[in-house]
């Protein structure tokens, strides 16, 4: 076992001869395909970024570290890392005491000797890791999510890294980076964690940490896993690198950690602070509400707001990091500098931008000013977030069937074509059935697959500046809500609820399946026999029985313009 305290503490990757024996042996071992998390967590673990684990964890240090923040042997790690396996792995990795772990390509990049394999409780886990099993917690809904039904743990023996695809020279194993902070000779080192693009205010800070420290500065954003909807790495990582010569010549590192964050609140501040000592690191940055998952579903804070800060304080010694706290610091424009509020003047009040603000501001291409975020770093911002009138847009038409859904998707479609002249692709519940999801069939779980496909193609259609038409039924709000998210990442959407009632749709019925469904002939038909969640978040509700197609595609094309995606 790997010491806490070295230096080096080191890394899990076999030799080039030890790694192909072990690969040759693999062939006749179960194999698992990790998850996105798992693959950040299985290159921090390959890489010592984890030490002092040797491995995923077993039973008896899942359960010390859920209750005790420590291994069963008394070191400090707060954070399960596990594997989640189904059935039927679970029972081949214990048959076979082996387990080969391959990445989303099929590459095998380690091999787990296993210890312990044991059943997986989401609810468990969620209430142990977080005291909560509120959804509105990412990581909650994750774990809800997660279709495994157990957990692996063992040592593991690395075959290769994770392939790292996204600016491969700025990832830097622990020994590397600390052997680069000795090559240039600096001994204290404050680090700083962000899963945003840095603003004039972040750099600031970060500089002011670093003089009360008499520290170099490491910029050291996690670009693994993050909060959904955050700024993607690629965006965030170039503007990064265009603040660095900010710092001057030897003022900073920078580093990419490809970390799957649990936003776990105090109990990740503390994981952080032991990753970021791990690489060197002497002093770290820890604000308001580190790691933070956004409001429960009440609406209020999972966290107090100085928790982690307080939490890693109490533990600093015992980590040897001393914890910086984030001074929340504000423009003053009679100074045109970043002070601390007790030194800013009373017009420092309004200087101030939400992230809402800025969102907004860039959506619409009004100015972001220079007090706020240097231009360098504005650009980026503009060139990955257009304006609205530049950006995609998603309208999905949702409704019973024979309610109007294609009707009015064909209608706005050809007002679209002909008004702006741009292409359309309308993913129409038949057509999608008969291309995307011949296979499928009405059951819940088909129906929501469905949807995630649709969604799926749409957010894409969407992102590369597109305009998507989706009109399936869309029975469940969840479903619709994913989608949602997903489109809303990076362009506009639009709920259309067709909301004509059930006895017109009904009175109508074009394929004769309503009659075929009331003669228990089509079973499990939406509004007979099936649900139909009719959306509380739609932009729009039409009523097919009172309004002509055309006239209700002015009215989504009026709400398009409204919101700016058209002009
Ligand atoms: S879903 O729920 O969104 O996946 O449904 P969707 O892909 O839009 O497919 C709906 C069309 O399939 C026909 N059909 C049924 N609809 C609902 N329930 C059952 N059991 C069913 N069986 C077949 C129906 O013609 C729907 O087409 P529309 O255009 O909505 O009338």
């Amino acid at each position: 076992m790997i010491s806490n305290d070295s230096p080096r503490a080191g890394s899990l990757l076999l030799s080039a001869e030890e790694a192909a024996s072990w690969l040759t042996r693999s062939r006749n071992w179960p194999s698992h395909r990790l998850s996105e998390v798992e693959l950040c967590d299985l290159g921090l673990l390959l890489n010592g970024a984890f030490s002092p684990l040797t491995g995923f964890l077993d039973r008896e240090d899942t359960q010390s570290v859920l209750s005790e923040m420590r291994l069963e042997d008394g070191r400090l790690w707060p954070m399960p890392i596990n594997l989640e396996l189904d059935e039927k792995t679970a029972s081949a990795a214990e048959a076979a005491g082996f387990l080969a772990l391959r990445d989303v390509e099929g590459t095998v990049l380690a091999v787990l000797e296993l210890s312990e394999v044991w059943p997986f409780d989401a609810k468990d886990m969620a209430e142990g890791l977080l005291g909560h099993c509120d959804e509105a917690h990412p990581f909650v809904a994750r774990l809800l999510a997660s279709e495994a039904t157990h957990l692996a743990g063992g040592k593991l023996h690395g075959l290769q890294m994770p392939r790292r695809y996204l600016y491969p020279q700025l990832h830097h194993s622990p020994a590397q980076l600390r052997a680069l902070f000795e090559e240039k000779g600096w001994k204290k080192i404050v680090a700083f964690q962000t899963r945003n693009p840095m603003h004039r205010a972040h750099f600031e800070i970060t500089k002011l940490a670093a003089e009360s420290a008499g520290a170099k500065v490491l910029l050291h954003p996690v670009v693994g896993v993050t909060r959904p909807g955050d700024v993607p790495a690629v965006v965030r990582v170039r503007c990064y690198e265009e603040l660095l010569p900010r710092y001057g010549d030897n003022g900073a590192v920078l580093s990419l950690l490809p970390l799957a964050m649990r936003m776990a609140g105090p109990r990740e501040a503390l994981w952080h602070s032991l990753i970021r000592r791990n690489f060197g690191a002497t002093h770290f940055i820890i604000g308001r509400d580190h790691a933070g998952p956004g409001l429960s579903s009440q609406g209020k804070p999972f966290h107090g707001p100085y928790d982690a800060q307080h939490l890693v304080e109490k533990y600093s010694d015992e980590i040897g990091l001393t914890v910086v706290p984030l001074q929340m610091l504000v423009y003053d424009p009679e100074k045109d500098a970043y002070l601390t509020q007790d030194r800013a003047s009373e017009a420092s009040k309004s200087y101030q931008l939400s992230g809402t603000e800025l969102r907004r501001r860039l959506n619409t291409g009004e100015e972001i000013p220079e007090w706020f975020s240097f231009p360098e770093v504005a650009k980026i911002l503009r060139r990955a977030y257009p304006p609205r009138l530049q950006q995609g847009f998603t309208v999905f038409f949702t409704g019973l069937s024979a309610s109007g859904k294609s009707t009015l998707a064909q209608a706005l479609m050809a007002r679209l074509q002909i008004d702006t002249g741009r292409d359309v692709t309308l993913l129409d519940g038949d057509v999608v059935r008969t291309n995307l999801s011949s296979e499928l069939g009405f059951s819940k779980e088909h129906r929501d697959l469905n949807i995630t496909r649709i969604g799926y193609v749409a957010s894409e259609i969407t992102r590369h500046g597109g305009i998507a038409l989706c009109a399936p039924i869309a029975p469940y709000d969840r479903a619709r809500k994913d989608v949602r998210e997903k489109v809303e990442a990076r362009g506009g959407f639009v709920l259309v609820h067709v909301s004509t009632p059930l006895q017109e749709c009904e009175r109508r019925d074009p394929k004769g399946l309503y009659a075929k469904a009331r003669a228990g002939i089509v079973k499990g038909f939406t509004g007979i026999d099936d649900p139909y969640e009719a959306p509380q978040d739609a932009e729009l509700a039409i009523d097919t029985t009172a309004i002509e197609p055309d006239e209700a595609a002015g009215r989504i094309l009026e709400h398009l313009r409204t919101e700016g995606y058209l002009s």
